[in-house]
This record gives C-alpha cells, structure tokens and sequence, in this order.
C-alpha cells in the first residue's frame, strides 16, 4: 500500500467507526409491560477504538493490518456517575484474556464508547491469570467497589490437566474510576468463589457479601447457591461463615447453578435483586435471569420470589462464544425511579432492557412464585383465566 493509500483507507476506518458508534438506538417493539427492550446490542467488539486495534503508523504497518484484536465486550458492571452512565467492561481479546474498560454513555440506550485506555488494574502478589464480570458497587463509606473473579491455574492439577483453573473474588476500589487501588482477594472457606457482590450499605455494623461457593470451576457440586457473609474490614476482607440464602432448586431455572448480579437497589419495599439461574438441557447450560426481592433491614431474608425467568436470551442473543445465555451484573436507579437494566447475551455483547422501581416491584411481588409443579402451574393459570375471560370478550 503506497503512504496515499494507507491514509485514505485510515480515514474510511475511522469515519465508518465515528458512524457506527453514533447510530441511534430504538424499543424493540415487543410488549411485555415489565421492560423494554432496544433492537441494538449497546456495545459489541465492534464498538473497541480504531486505535486499540490497528497501528496506524505507516512506517510500523504499511499493510494496515490489525494487531491487537477484540473479541467480546460483555458482562459489564454499571454505575451513574458525573451525570453519565459507565460500564466497566468485561472486554476479551482474541487471546482469549479479559480486561476491564470503561465505557461512557450520557443517555445510557447508545453512543457508548470505550475510553482511551482500558482500566490499569494492579495486581496481587499472585498475579491474576484472567479477570472479570467485575460488580460496580458505591459503598456508603465513600469508595466505589468493583469486585470481580480473578482465575488462576489450579496447581495441584494433574500435569496432563491444562484447563482446571482456581475462581476467586478480586476487590478493588476507585474514586474517578481512573485511579484503581487493589485489595487483598477476599477470603472464604469456599474452593471456589464467583460472583461475588458487595452489599452498599453496612449490616449490622460490618461490610457485608452475597457469595457464591462452589465446588468446581464449573460445577456447583455440594456447594452452590447465592450465600451470604460477613467481614469486619474490607482491606483484609475475610467470611467466616457463608449462609446459603437463594438455593438451587430441582425443575426450576435455577436447578443446576445460580449467582447474585449487580449489587442490589434500596426501595421502601425492600431490596429489589437480579440474578443468573442455570440449567441443563440436551444443547448445554441455558443462563436467564430471575429476580426476588429481599428485606430492607435484613437484606439477607427473601420475601418475595417471582416463579420462572425474567429476561432470557432471544433471536440473535441466543448465538455468541457461549451460546444460550444471558448474564447480568450491572444495572443503574436513576434518582427519578428508571432503571437501566444491562446484560451481556451469549458471553458476546451488551445489551439494555429498560423498566422502573415500582414496574419492577409490581413484577417481583405481583408475579406467582414457582409452583414447582405441572399441576400447580395449571391452576395459577386457570385462576387468571377466570378473572380475565369476561374482560377480553369486552374487548372484541
Ligand atoms: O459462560 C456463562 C457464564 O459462566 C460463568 O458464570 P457462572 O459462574 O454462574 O457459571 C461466568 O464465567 C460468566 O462470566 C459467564 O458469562
């Protein structure tokens, strides 16, 4: 490529990019009362800068390839700040690592865009191999936490076994979201911990955690459900004793495994709370989302547990790198009752469903709890039925 042809095609990339980045997001159109979805994925590898991916230097690249790719941008913490919303972005080259980065947005729906630099976050003695699906929290001692799963190689392995891996929960702490202090990891009695959520406020004087022990890197095992614990510090955070507060539940959406998404939202009727549940079926795990409500004073006691999921992954979200799932661990309250719910399909991309506090509420109060039987099933359905067949006839 001669140096004229290089800069005209630097500028084709970047005016498509500058384009791409500022198309508008719209409903999707689909009704069901709870929240809207949007029809764009708010952020995608696509969406990682020009100058992350190529050189642009003609004397380093006279071929303008591209160097360093991305291959996903999902899973991200979320939080209001400065008037905008930031995600911090799982975000995964193609060398299969994940790091964070923020991204900025004024409305929250799209234009989101990476900042500059992905986020520099420093290391423990043991360095981290991967690390991700980081919860944005702001504490009421005045730090913003992200806490996040930091994965190591399992020494003790088998030479042979190249792939188990060591999950625990990394913390880290910032003011500007620039800035990034790293704590000792937390510590639990579990071999393995994954989504792991600090809660904002203190309880009972003490920083406290939703957890999620497990077994295996994969498989809950003896272990699993969202558990709850406590620490008297957060720069040596330390759970003695993890209870079990949302469990697995044979023939729900939460049978095989299940994790605690972002930190949860205060409201006068308690804490609202968004999660992942798993199941198995004959094509692999299927990851949806399902929400409960917990008790103001005792955020650890659900008091109410809609049955079934509430956002699992449709038409396009069904495909990515690991198909069937949706994952959530960010959402923002806005002052004014709006929330912005933003989850990742498909270890892929991110997306938004937008709802409020009292349309979330009616949901996880109004909707029937899991029957946990066909029979049961029926009869929540027939009892809507009867209230409602009169009503419809009148509408025809
Ligand atoms: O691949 C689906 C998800 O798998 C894990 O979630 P969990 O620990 O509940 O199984 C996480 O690695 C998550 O990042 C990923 O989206």
């Amino acid at each position: 490529m001669t140096k004229d042809q290089f800069d005209i095609k630097v500028k084709t990339l970047i005016k498509e990019h500058e384009e791409f980045l500022a198309r508008k997001n719209e409903p999707s159109g689909q009704y069901n009362g709870i929240y809207t979805r949007y029809k764009n994925p708010v952020l995608t590898a696509e969406h990682a800068p020009v100058y992350w991916r190529f050189d642009l230097n003609y004397s380093t690249n006279s071929n303008l390839l591209e160097r360093i790719g991305v291959n996903a941008a999902f899973n991200s913490g979320a939080i209001e700040y400065d008037g905008k919303i930031l995600l911090c972005v799982r975000t995964e080259g193609l060398d299969r690592k994940s790091f964070f980065a923020m991204a900025e947005s004024t409305n929250g729906i799209d234009n989101f865009r990476f900042w500059d630099y992905p986020v520099a976050l420093p290391e423990t003695e043991v360095p981290d191999t991967n690390v991700y699906d980081m919860r944005l929290v702001k504490h009421e001692d005045g730090w913003f936490y992200g806490l996040f799963c930091t994965e190591r190689k399992d020494q003790f392995a088998p030479a042979s076994d190249t792939s188990s891996a060591i999950a625990q929960c990394g913390i880290t702490r910032t003011k500007d979201f620039k800035n990034w202090e790293r704590l000792p990891d937390l510590k639990t009695k579990s071999l393995q911990q994954r989504n792991v959520v600090l809660h904002p406020e203190f309880v009972n004087g003490k920083y406290a955690f939703y957890t999620r022990p497990q077994d295996g890197f994969i498989e809950a095992g003896t272990g699993g459900g969202i558990g709850w614990g406590y620490s008297e510090r957060i720069e040596k955070a330390v759970i003695e004793r993890e209870y079990i507060v949302d469990d697995r539940i044979y023939h729900t959406i939460k049978e095989v495994k299940n994790g605690l998404g972002p930190a949860p939202i205060k409201t006068d009727k308690g804490w609202l709370q968004l999660a992942h549940g798993v199941r198995n079926t004959a094509a692999g795990l299927r990851y949806v989302l399902y929400m409960f409500l917990t008790d103001l004073q005792n955020p650890s006691k659900v008091i109410a547990a809609p049955g079934g999921h509430f956002i699992a992954p449709q038409d396009f979200e069904r495909v990515g790198d690991v198909s069937n799932v949706v994952f959530s661990n960010g959402w923002v309250a806005k002052e004014n009752g709006d929330v912005f719910i933003y989850y990742a399909s498909s270890d892929t991309r991110m997306h938004v469903a937008t709802s409020t506090v009292d349309k979330l509420l009616d949901y996880v109060i109004n909707t029937p709890k899991d029957g946990l039987r066909s029979a049961l099933s029926v009869k929540q359905r027939e009892e809507l039925i009867r209230k409602n067949l009169e009503i419809y006839k009148n509408f025809l």
